[in-house]
């Protein structure tokens, strides 16, 4: 080794002493042997630390590719084929998003992220990507949502998608329909299988997808295969929560049928995503920490030999020492800027590149853009056992637009592109584009014998057909299944129950079940107990992968905590945003499996529509199937947990998902017959919805089903029990839901005894279904104004309802309202907006003034403004009722 001119004699001792350490090791590389190469560290590391020796601990290696040269695969395909067929996507993308842009400002997408991912995405097309075919379930993949005009410039290459469809995209209300701008199952049902545009929750729901695939087979639903899930994610978006949240999971989980691939591109919209820092050393140490097998692709093969000649690695450290910030800025610089600001740094490093042209420095290629750095990662990436894998590939984000935006803190929002930059992108890519061309920017799809289109239809038909394709493959489930709920619909005998208990008692029943037991999967975010679920931890088992390990503590009791291999249960933990995901595996797994599966996932129900929402829009755009269980809900039954943990608010929440159907019953032969229509509806009729159904731990005895209200409970509401006096002069309506319905059903008894109000009493179950019916009609109304008005099931169920109206509810008042314009007259309703706090049930509804005593109060103050009683009997009726008028209002308290 040279030495220094100002080193002294001692650190020369130093350095030799040293270099022959490595002289030492590298004899044993040269010998063949890495395996005893990493032992040996190993040993010397417990060593020194054993003489008290510090080593300083670091999670990362050097900014290097993790797959040295020597060691990658080779190139299997025709990369200059490949290459035509990639610069035809690009060239269509483009297109696409140009087009749309000059149609109309502003609607057509951008175009950056496709930019930078396309290799990624295309060695993946060509080479790695399995169809689901009858024989094979095939490889599951999330694309990075914004680059989705990549993925249909690539299906209209392939000639699934037509140039109209293209012509239209962002534009799906176009006559032929058009193509959505992201990702989105429920907008393209036979293209996307899962939606991935709302940054993070892509990641996560890959983690879960791929241990949901494992309990699949663990319980003996689908057989093993070696089917992939695929996540490709931006690296701002790994900043996301959700993104890293759970990928200790997949590590313990062994998930080796898992992938990540982020596309460090360093940017993201604004600007830099670690301008003074490194995102790729940041998330290799963070995965490698996580258990995790971590491929860094960072350098195109031109760099290989400058690696070579690197022996005393100070290429690599000075490549280590650059900050992201500085390798955005040389993306857009000359080559004698890199030649001065990276390799300018030592004199050794200058020498390295003194035959490389300025110009062979400026396009030395990120790793990321090389197929074949990208194939060799993928490749040990499929092949890799035991821990799932994440390829963190350096690109340049918008690659291909030139100096118009390749690398700016501006490229992400590029739409705009000019005929310099088009004639740039084709020559550069290779694309024969004549002058006319440049400017009406076609789109072009070589014939069908052109060597690239029978290279990129071989390739395809080796992997089984085309992806992403979404179909629905599952068989429908046989109808009626009546007897089972059966048991419900009769009543507790004066048995107390809640509506939790009579749930749990109904996944019993149902998990019991021949035709659908196997399939329920109930998943608990570490609450079983909480809801009385102990039980089915012995009777199904807790999901495990590795079985139990160990003898559980409560052994020798009857509910023991048992895991199991086969385990139905997935005890997720503390984790809602992981729950949901394995409710969107299960719940979409009809189609990306075949397979009815049936989730219940059940919940603190403060925890789930308020902290996972966004989980629960994807869910609904996925198409997914199942139940959601709010447990231990409303503001005031569930009594001693205080502000955070009371829930008046979830069923508000629910209203703007579409197709959840949102339930608030009372009791046990409701919860029934939502249940059974439910799986009726989604299993065996087919219908994309799931449900949120709220459930109590109020205990009291469950009444039978009255005759006739199967309908009512379904349709939101129906007449439970009707006024004894209906010839009384003063009547009314009340309306009640969940827990609130009993103290409507005292008020009921209070009116009639003490003020001689003949009340009818309602049970609403659900809101959301009467205001959709409500507007449904409406709107039917609006646009046939010829034809005879369709009349909302609300005004119809009152059509004969005489007297006041009023609604109690343990959410926000809001509800009721929601629905009071079909009513025959206003009503006045009772709710709990307002901070919740610990008390008990009684204290409670008095203080959110749902109680019976508030309930009678405000059915006499309707009918003294109606003027059909005098003031002073609510007078009385405020003191008789110790009704405190000064107390302080809830929703300010
Ligand atoms: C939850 C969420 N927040 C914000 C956005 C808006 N958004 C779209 S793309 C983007 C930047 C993406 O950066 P990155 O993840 O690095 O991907 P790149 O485009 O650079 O590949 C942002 C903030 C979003 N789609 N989802
Ligand atoms: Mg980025």
């Amino acid at each position: 080794m040279a030495a220094h001119p100002d080193i002294h004699s001692s650190q020369i001792d130093e350095l030799e002493e040293i270099w022959e350490w490595i002289e030492s090791f590298d004899a044993v590389i040269e010998k063949g042997e890495p395996g005893l190469a990493s032992r040996i560290l190993q040993e010397i590391r417990s060593r020194a630390l054993a003489c008290g020796v510090e080593v300083p601990f670091t999670a990362n290696t050097p900014y290097v590719n993790t797959i040295h040269v020597s060691q990658q695969a080779a190139f299997p395909g025709d990369q200059e084929i490949e290459r035509k067929i990639k610069s035809l996507v690009r060239w269509n993308a483009l297109a696409m998003v140009v087009r749309a842009n000059r149609v109309e400002h502003n609607i057509g997408g951008h175009i950056s992220t496709f930019g930078s991912v396309a290799t990624l995405f295309e060695v993946g097309f060509d080479h790695f990507f399995r169809a689901r075919t009858k024989d094979f379930e095939g490889d599951t993949v999330y694309f990075q949502g914004h680059a989705a005009p990549g993925v249909y410039a690539r299906a209209f290459v392939e000639g699934r998608l037509s140039a109209e469809k293209l012509e239209n995209f962002r534009r799906e209300l176009k006559p032929g329909g058009g193509l959505s701008s992201y990702p989105h199952p429920w907008l393209m049902p036979d293209f996307w299988e899962f939606p991935t545009v709302s940054m993070g929750l892509s990641p996560i729901m890959a983690i879960y997808q791929a241990r949901f695939n494992r309990y699949l087979e663990d319980r003996g639903l689908k057989p093993a295969t070696d089917a992939k899930v695929w996540a490709f994610l931006g690296d701002g978006e790994t900043d996301e929560p959700e993104a890293l949240g759970a990928i200790t999971l997949a590590s313990r989980e062994n998930l080796d049928n898992l992938i990540f691939v982020v596309n460090c591109n360093l940017q993201r919209l604004d600007g830099p995503v670690r301008g003074n820092g490194s995102i790729v050393q940041e998330l290799e140490a963070a995965f490698r920490g996580a258990g995790w097998n971590v491929i860094k692709v960072v350098w195109g093969s031109d760099w290989d030999p400058l690696f070579e000649q690197d022996v005393d690695g100070l290429l690599a450290k000075r490549l280590g020492e650059m900050v992201d910030g500085e390798y955005q800025k040389i993306v857009v610089e000359s080559g004698a800027y890199i030649r001065q600001h990276v390799f300018g740094a030592d004199p050794r490093l200058l020498k390295m590149v003194e035959n490389i042209s300025d110009d062979g420095l400026r396009t030395l290629r990120q790793g990321g853009h090389d197929p074949k750095k990208v194939y060799a990662a993928y490749k040990a990436a499929v092949e890799h056992k035991g821990s799932p894998t994440v390829i963190l590939a350096r690109t340049i984000k918008g690659y291909g637009l030139g100096e118009a935006g390749e690398g700016r803190n501006v490229t992400h929002q590029q739409k705009k592109v000019d005929e310099d930059t088009l004639r740039h992108f084709g020559e550069r890519f290779g694309l024969n584009i004549t002058e006319d061309q440049i400017a009406t920017v076609p789109f072009y799809r070589p014939p069908d014998d052109s060597p690239e289109m029978q290279y990129l239809k071989a390739c395809r038909e080796k992997l089984g057909g085309y992806v992403p394709r979404r179909s629905v493959r599952s068989k429908p489930l046989v109808a009626n299944r009546g007897e089972l709920f059966e048991e419900f619909l009769t009543g507790s005998e004066g048995r107390e129950v809640s509506t939790t208990m009579a749930f749990v008692g109904m996944l019993r029943k149902m998990l019991r079940d021949p035709e659908i037991g196997k399939l329920i999967v109930p998943i608990v975010p570490d609450e079983a107990r909480t809801f009385g679920m102990e039980s089915l931890f012995r009777l199904v088992g807790i999901y495990s992968s590795r079985g139990q390990l160990y003898e559980p503590v409560d052994m020798n009791t009857l509910l023991y905590y048992k895991e199991a291999k086969d385990g139905q249960i997935l005890e997720e933990g503390i984790t809602e945003a992981g729950s949901m995901s394995s409710f969107i595996a299960a719940g979409s797994a009809y189609a990306t499996h075949g397979i009815n599966t049936i989730p219940f996932f059940i919940f603190y129900s403060m925890f789930g529509l308020q902290r996972v929402c966004d989980l629960i829009w994807a869910a609904a755009d996925t198409r997914c199937r199942g139940f959601l269980l709010g447990g231990t809900a409303g503001r005031t039954t569930l009594a001693g947990e205080g502000l955070q943990h009371q829930d008046g608010n979830s069923h508000v929440l629910a209203l703007p998902i579409p197709t959840l159907q949102a339930y608030d019953p009372t009791f046990a032969y409701e919860l029934a017959v939502i249940i059974e229509d439910g799986i009726d509806r989604m299993y065996v009729k087919g219908e994309s919805i799931f449900y949120y159904i709220t459930v109590m731990n109020e205990p009291y005895a469950m009444p039978p089903m009255p005759a006739g209200s199967r309908e009512g409970i379904l349709k939101g509401m129906y007449r439970y029990k009707a006024a004894s006096n209906g010839k009384s002069k003063l009547r009314a309506q009340l309306f009640g839901s969940g827990a609130i319905l009993r103290e409507v059903l005292r008020a009921q008894e209070i009116l009639e005894e003490k003020y001689h109000v003949a009340a009818d009493v309602w049970s609403v179950t659900s809101y959301k279904a009467l205001y959709s019916d409500g507007i449904e009609a409406e709107r039917w109304n609006l646009l046939h104004p010829a034809e005879k008005p369709r009349v909302p099931y609300v005004t119809q169920c009152l059509a004969e309802a005489p007297g006041v109206l009023v609604a109690a509810t343990d959410y926000l008042k809001a509800l009721p309202n929601l629905v009071s314009r079909w009513m025959p007259t206003r009503v006045a309703s009772l709710g709990t907006d307002g901070f919740g706090r610990s008390e008990s049930r009684d204290s409670l509804r008095n203080f959110f003034e749902v109680d019976a005593r508030f309930i009678t109060l405000a059915t006499l103050h309707e009918l003294l403004r109606e003027g059909k009683i005098q003031t002073s009997v609510v007078q009385q009726a405020i003191k008789d009722l110790a009704i405190d008028v000064d107390k302080a209002d809830p929703l300010t308290t």
